[in-house]
């Protein structure tokens, strides 16, 4: 199974709700490897570029405004299949089917608020860390866990 790296976001709602340490010990709890991180309010246009798939969608305006709205923790994380297994962990779109156990799930009760994005690719994680981050902003090392983490 390939190391991928993937874009995670801590949404406004999470960081004005106090749940980034919840939400990011998770990730370490499960063996993810943190490879970048930076707080940051999204510029509009950013936040365009971004969700640049779903312009045009009935939601689109009040998804810009609200990812805008506040500060976000951008992140990026490695590790073995790490886009489908933060996804997993991130659950359904809308909190209200996401099951009991992951972040929107545990945490969220509307779409609109959902507290969290990660990449749903490969191809849309190399697009979202090139737009958040610069290449020397990742930040390679060997973490000693990983010994007890993989076989
Ligand atoms: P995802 O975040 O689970 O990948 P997408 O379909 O890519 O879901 O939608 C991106 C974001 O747009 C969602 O996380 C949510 O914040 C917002 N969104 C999607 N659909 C709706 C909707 O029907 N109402 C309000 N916001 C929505
Ligand atoms: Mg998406």
């Amino acid at each position: 199974m390939a190391i991928e790296q993937t874009y995670l976001m801590v949404k406004p709602d999470g960081v004005q709700r106090g749940l980034c340490g919840d939400i990011l010990s998770r990730f370490e709890r499960k063996g993810l490897k943190i490879v970048a991180m930076k707080f940051m309010v999204i510029p509009k246009g950013t936040a365009e570029d971004h969700y640049g798939e779903h312009k045009g969608k009935g939601f689109y305006d009040s998804l810009i405004s609200y990812i805008t709205s506040g500060p976000v923790l951008a992140m990026v994380l490695e590790g073995e299949n790490a886009v489908a297994v933060c996804r997993g962990m991130m659950g359904k779109t809308n909190p209200q089917e996401s099951a009991p156990g992951t972040i929107r799930g545990d945490f969220g009760m509307v779409t609109g608020m959902n507290l969290i994005h990660g990449s749903d690719s490969p191809q849309s994680a190399a697009r979202e860390i090139s737009i958040f981050f610069k290449p020397e902003e990742l930040i390679p090392y060997r973490r000693t866990a990983d010994d007890w983490i993989y076989e």
